[in-house]
């Protein structure tokens, strides 16, 4: 992904939607000035100019255009290092791919089928981190993935699935 340059970033968001809110989150940790664009509504004609899929987020960098939550984060951590969302740690970094809270549901999901699956993730991704955890999921700092110790929501989840059927 080439380009860049010293326009500030655009972010094209939506309040309800969790992926943009990841980027944000990467964003301000890296301390990162951007205009956040938020959108009306997914087929919002705007952000069919920028990502004719029609999804937020979608960050514009420049010349650069990134959609899909995770590659926004790829992007951001080696374009800017600061505050990095990786540990050091190779065994810690790859817990940090690891897609534990990935089945995570669709809006339209029914309540029962995602507090199963959102309970499961979670005591899955516990034991995962016996060894792992400090203040937060892999250590003391907020890094890609980094679910808030004793049950608190993860600020920032891997990836998100589409949903499948139970
Ligand atoms: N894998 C993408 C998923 C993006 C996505 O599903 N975004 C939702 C909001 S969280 C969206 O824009 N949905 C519009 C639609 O379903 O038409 C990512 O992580 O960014």
């Amino acid at each position: 992904m080439e380009g860049g340059n010293h326009q500030t970033m655009k972010l094209y968001s939506h309040w309800m939607s969790s992926c943009s809110r990841r980027v944000r989150l990467a964003l301000h940790l890296k301390g990162l000035k951007y205009d956040c664009i938020n959108i009306s509504s997914v087929g919002d004609p705007e952000l069919l100019k920028v990502n004719p899929m029609g999804y937020v987020p979608a960050l514009v960098d420049g010349t650069t255009v990134v959609s899909d939550s995770y590659a926004i984060l790829l992007y951001l951590e080696e374009k800017y290092p600061q505050h990095p969302l990786l540990p050091q740690d190779l065994a810690r970094k790859a817990i940090n791919y690891q897609n534990y809270i990935g089945e995570i549901v669709s809006p339209d999901a029914k309540i029962p089928w995602a507090q199963y699956h959102i309970r499961k993730g979670f005591v899955a991704l516990e034991k995962l981190l016996t060894k792992h955890a400090g203040k937060y999921a892999t250590g003391d700092e907020v890094y890609l993935f980094s679910g808030k110790r004793a049950g608190g929501t993860p600020l920032l989840t891997p990836r998100e699935r589409v949903a499948r059927p139970p």
